[in-house]
């Protein structure tokens, strides 16, 4: 089976087994594991922040960001695609009690402007906004970079509007790699950073919160609060720490692979795809000619795994346990399927 569905989907490698075997663990309640601390640091350190905490979930790091920048009755600020409205469960208002506000986004980037018009004088008829989220890579934009340029812009009038800004940086690595632009230079923008260690890096769990030494304190309470306190996770962050130290130059790898099956399935009857905005390991694309569900249940009987993740699309997703050749082959399947 080629499993496209999700860089998620990874198995742990053998030499990733092996440092979660050695990992020296301790209770990190009370702060004693000697490899999570190892991580906290080293992600602070990469993206140039003060300090982080290590969570067991994307979800979990940037809905303890939602909710550590806000309070109860505040409005925050996200593209209408953003995986932390999109994806996650409603948390914003069931956990923060904060209204969401949907910015138009063209591959879940929208711009300064977009921004200035959706900020409102001060009233007691509305919502004190506090709070914007940018997502990159943009996952259901199809892997979208930010332009550093458009962050810039952003960020700006957020400083003179006194809002704070997250990133969810679930696929920060994929973006660092296509551009040459390190990590921290695109965490410079923001008051918080939430990457992710279980996406195209390959580790089996994890994601951390980066930001002010202030503000993650804050957060370690709210994880808290949500359960997210975990004692050996020594035992997880090790397979999160060989991943970070070695996995991340080769997601170019996948990066080609998604570039080589957009390109392989563009011009195929019924596919809507330009593979010019395949930027990194996300390949979006509608289907005409049949629902997303049908093709994706044809691809899947034919040894191809994808998502289908609207009526009319279909996303596929690179990743360290797919290689060329499978990309090869399911390019075939797909040419198959749809020519004959
Ligand atoms: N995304 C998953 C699904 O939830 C859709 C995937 O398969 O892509 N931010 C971004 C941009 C993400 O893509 C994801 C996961 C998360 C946050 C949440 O991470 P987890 O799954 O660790 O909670």
């Amino acid at each position: 089976m080629i499993d496209l569905r999700s860089d998620t989907v990874t198995q742990p490698t053998p030499g990733m087994r092996q440092a979660i075997a050695d990992a020296e663990v301790g209770d990190d309640v009370l702060g004693d594991d000697p490899t999570v601390n190892a991580l906290e640091k080293r992600v602070a350190d990469l993206l140039g922040k003060e300090a982080a905490v290590y969570m067991p979930s994307g979800t979990m790091t940037n809905q303890v960001a939602i909710r550590a920048h806000t309070e109860p009755g505040d409005e925050i600020l996200l593209d209408e695609n953003a995986h932390c409205y999109f994806y996650e469960a409603g948390a914003p208002g069931g956990l923060s009690g904060v209204m969401c506000r949907l910015l138009p986004g063209v591959r879940g980037v929208f711009t300064a402007e977009d921004l200035k018009r959706a900020l409102r004088p001060k009233n007691y008829h509305f919502a004190p906004t506090k709070l914007l989220c940018v997502e990159n890579t943009h996952n259901r934009g199809g892997g979208t970079i930010w332009p550093i340029e458009t962050i810039a812009e952003v960020a700006q009038v957020t400083r003179e509007a006194k809002l704070k800004i997250h990133l969810d940086g679930a696929r920060l690595w994929n973006a660092a790699v296509a551009t040459g632009i390190p990590e921290c230079e695109y965490a410079a923008y923001f008051d918080s950073v939430s990457v992710c260690f279980s996406k195209g890096l390959g580790a089996p769990v994890g994601s951390a919160l980066a930001g002010t030494e202030a503000f993650i304190d804050r957060a370690r309470r709210f994880r808290k609060m949500i359960g997210g306190g975990m004692r050996q996770a020594g035992i997880i962050a090790a397979g999160a720490l060989f991943a970070l130290e070695r996995h991340r130059t080769r997601l170019t790898q996948d990066h080609a692979n998604a570039k080589t099956l957009a390109v392989g399935i563009e011009s195929l009857p019924g596919i809507k795809l330009n593979s010019d905005f395949v930027e990194t390991n996300i390949v979006i694309f509608q289907i005409t000619t049949m629902s997303a569900a049908a093709l994706a249940g044809k691809l899947l009987k034919a040894g191809v795994h994808v998502l289908a993740t609207g009526p009319d699309t279909i996303r596929a997703v690179t990743h360290l346990d797919v290689s060329g050749e499978q990309i090869a082959e399911a390019v075939e399947i797909f040419r198959k399927l749809l020519t004959t």
